[in-house]
């Protein structure tokens, strides 16, 4: 049997921690995202982490929307271990997790016509993220404007970029619900990232709440700008693969920034 009985869900560990004790101190935190699919030339994982890590990026995620396997990230996670720096999983499915990750953004795609992608894949995840003992982060996943692989995959219908209050909308209910991580995700690869404005929008009504956002972010003035408007994260992708000088420029714009808390 599989024990349930003895499972425990670990919340607030060391990756939240970690996290909070960042943005307490007024840094805006970079993370780097790893995609197993996407990696053109696997063999230069380590010596493009230490590029980054060098930069200063806080963390590194692991995931995809498309032909990921638990093997894959499990590869990934145990390479980019030796950094010391968290890894967590960013799973498009069930099959994201891995054993070898700190943590988990547990995510729930809200905006997702298909309820499997807001809580069926959650629940077939949730043994097996207990069971491996993996640290969970909240997290309320709502997509806007392009959208990319992971909109399309995920079914969701996402929020046009200039209506912030339906954003805002969707973030107020994922943190009453809870979720104190948001992530505005405008889908990898977008044409362009998400709105400033609701960035702002969202960070001023939900101080508390951890606010994460990725896609389509490629320069450091860009960066800068989302990060300025209250990110808490900024999260790269496509760039770290395309063009590593650019993606080092961005950790390094990102960790310039302080904020007043
Ligand atoms: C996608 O938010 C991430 O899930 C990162 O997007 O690949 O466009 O940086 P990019």
């Amino acid at each position: 049997m599989l024990g349930l009985s003895a499972l425990r869900v670990k919340r607030e560990g060391r990756v939240s921690k970690y996290i909070k004790e960042k943005i307490a101190g007024g840094e805006v935190l970079h993370f780097t995202l790893i995609d197993p699919a996407k990696l053109a030339n696997p063999e230069s994982l380590e010596s493009t982490a230490e590029k980054v890590v060098a930069a200063g990026t806080d963390a590194f995620m692991i995931g995809g929307s498309l032909g990921v396997s638990e093997r894959d990230v499990d590869e990934v996670a145990s390479r980019l271990k030796k950094f010391g720096l968290p890894v967590i999983a960013f799973p498009g499915n069930v099959n994201g997790l891995s054993r070898n990750v700190d943590a988990v953004l547990f995510m729930s795609l809200l905006n997702s016509e298909d309820l499997y992608y807001v809580i069926g894949a959650q629940v077939a995840g949730a043994v097996v993220v207990a069971r491996y003992g993996l640290e969970v982060l909240p997290t309320g996943y709502i997509i806007v404007g392009y959208g990319g692989t992971a909109g399309f995959v995920g079914k969701a219908r996402p929020i046009p970029y200039e209506k912030h209050d339906v954003v805002l909308a969707y973030s107020l209910a994922a943190y009453m619900m809870g979720m104190n991580y948001i992530y505005l995700e405008a889908g990898s690869g977008a044409p362009q990232p998400v709105h400033r404005d609701s960035v702002r929008l969202v960070k001023s009504t939900l101080p508390e709440a951890v606010l994460i956002v990725g896609g389509g972010i490629r320069t450091p003035e860009v960066a800068a700008e989302i990060a300025r408007a209250g990110a808490d994260v900024i999260v790269t992708g496509n760039i770290v693969e395309d063009n590593l000088e650019k993606a080092v420029e961005i950790v390094k714009s990102v960790k310039s920034i302080r904020r007043q808390r």
